[in-house]
């Protein structure tokens, strides 16, 4: 993905998401999961978490132009639900720690459904910048569907 042009950036449809598997390893004494440089398809710069989130609450509502991120749910539950721009839409129930879900740039995401206790670890590919974020809707759809 690194290095890909905007024009393709703009095309990523739902279609484009995925679960990953992180790799694990089971023991009776827990389970230890590993994400290494390879598990993932960007260069991590940052790393973040959402944690005590109310069950009533929501968080995302936005898009980003360039950022790819890999959403872990290390505890507890979550929904994310995208939406590419162009009238599709598909929800992610995210519940087990070793299946991530990885989101291309370009595409809506809204997270919601937090059970009690849940922590979304976030891989991010880029430092935290105000101006790779769409936060309205509407300029989002605009922005998928302008002429190159
Ligand atoms: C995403 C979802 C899953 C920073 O200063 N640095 C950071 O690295 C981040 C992520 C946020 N912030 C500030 C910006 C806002 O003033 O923290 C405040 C809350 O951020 P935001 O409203 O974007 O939080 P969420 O939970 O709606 O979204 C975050 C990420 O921003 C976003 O990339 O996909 O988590």
């Amino acid at each position: 993905m690194t290095g890909m042009s905007h024009s393709n950036m703009t095309r990523n449809t739902v279609a484009d998401l995925r679960i990953m598997e992180v790799p694990q390893i089971k023991d009776t004494r827990g389970n230890l999961a590993v994400v290494e440089a390879e598990t993932i398809p960007f260069e991590i710069k940052r790393v973040y978490y959402l944690y005590d989130v109310p069950s009533d609450s929501f968080r995302g509502g936005h898009a980003h132009k360039k950022l790819q991120q890999f959403l872990i749910p290390l505890s507890g539950s979550f929904d994310v639900v995208t939406k590419d721009g162009f009238g599709n839409e598909k929800t992610f129930m995210l519940n087990k720690p070793n299946k991530a879900l990885l989101i291309v740039p370009g595409i809506w995401r809204e997270l919601t459904n937090f059970s009690s206790g849940a922590v979304c670890l976030v891989l991010a590919s880029t430092k935290y910048s105000e101006e790779d974020y769409i936060r309205d809707l509407n300029s989002f759809i605009d922005y998928k569907n302008k002429k190159q």
